[in-house]
């Protein structure tokens, strides 16, 4: 049996990505009952909400669910503690080092899963007591490391002996085989779950992400430490002309705050941040969660036992 879904009680290797602002319970509910692993992505919420959306999706599913932790956010610290309190027995963490949280979880018998974006963090989350780790490469969409996911999914697989689940740039079946060839246990798929039925995003969202084609991301924010990769829209490009003329940290961050949520509450896609993954390009249609597993786990048994026939 895959060593990912037995640790944590799942019936597929596939997790939802922790959307900020997008994955709720709604997502994260769908997908876990469908047999991946949904995560409700706390982002930059305050823990009451994060508490509500736990009691939201404990309504909806029994199934194993996790909590993303973000770490740059100003509730972090909030959010880490509300995941103890409501029960979640899966965390993963992203855009920092969890390690000062890593021993409260671990004595609470939460499995913790961080993402990294190097071999270096993953030794230390390895070390530290990390049950797994989420090697993201920066097709993702979102806030990105350097390395793409074809170098880095091997390298960590070397580096570590936790279980590796594969990030960015994945979205069917091929991009399944293909990180499991690389070594991954399981994987992690943000952009397409983005257009999933369930998913309560707003339409002009979605819609932007179908038409979206292969070149339409842009990487904006290197020159804050913060890089995120979105579609390319009036915003983007007025952040990057911004950033080329050598904009304080903090101009680019004013015209950069509430992006998000412009986009996915409001459906402004023009002067919103519209966060995607590369791999948009390829997702044209919006299906249920339980067709996107399906689809994936049939036609990927498809492709490698064609590869070893
Ligand atoms: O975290 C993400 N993707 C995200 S977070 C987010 S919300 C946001 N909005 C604006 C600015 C910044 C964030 C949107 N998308 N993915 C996981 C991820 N983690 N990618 C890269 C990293 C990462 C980077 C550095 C993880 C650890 C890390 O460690 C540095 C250190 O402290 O050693």
């Amino acid at each position: 049996m895959n060593r990912v879904c037995e640790m944590l009680n799942i019936q597929y290797p596939i997790f939802q990505g922790a959307m900020a602002w997008i994955a709720d319970h709604a997502i994260a509910a769908a997908v876990s009952e469908a047999g991946g692993l949904g995560i409700i992505a706390a982002g930059n919420a305050p823990g009451e909400w994060l508490r509500k959306e736990i009691r939201a999706l404990k309504v909806m599913t029994d199934k194993p669910f996790g909590v993303n932790i973000m770490l740059l956010s100003p509730y972090a610290e909030e959010v880490a503690n509300i995941v103890v309190e409501e029960g979640a027995s899966i965390v993963t963490t992203g855009a920092g080092d969890p390690g000062k949280y890593i021993n409260m979880w671990k004595e609470a018998g939460i499995k913790v899963i961080p993402v990294v974006p190097s071999v270096a963090l993953a030794r230390r989350m390895e070390k530290q007591g990390a049950d797994a780790v989420i090697a993201e490469g920066c097709e993702a969409g979102g806030h990105i490391g350097e390395l793409t996911t074809m170098v880095l999914i091997p390298q960590i697989v070397d580096a570590v002996n936790i279980p590796v689940i594969a990030a960015g740039g994945i979205a069917d079946h091929r991009g399944f085989a293909a990180t499991m060839m690389l070594g991954a246990d399981a994987v992690q798929i943000g952009t397409r779950f983005l257009v999933a039925k369930e998913c309560t995003v707003h339409e002009n969202y979605k819609q932007r992400v179908i038409k979206a084609s292969d070149i339409d991301t842009v990487v904006t924010g290197r020159s804050t430490g913060h890089p995120v990769r979105a579609l390319r829209n009036k915003l983007s490009r007025e952040f990057s002309k911004l950033e080329k003329q050598g904009a304080s940290v903090e101009e680019l961050e004013v015209l950069g705050a509430g992006g998000l949520r412009a986009a996915v509450v409001d459906g402004d896609v023009v002067n919103g941040t519209v966060m995607s993954g590369q791999i948009a390009g390829m997702v044209k249609e919006e299906q249920t969660a339980k067709e996107i597993i399906d689809d994936i786990m049939t036609e990927q048994n498809k492709r490698l036992s064609h590869i070893v026939e």
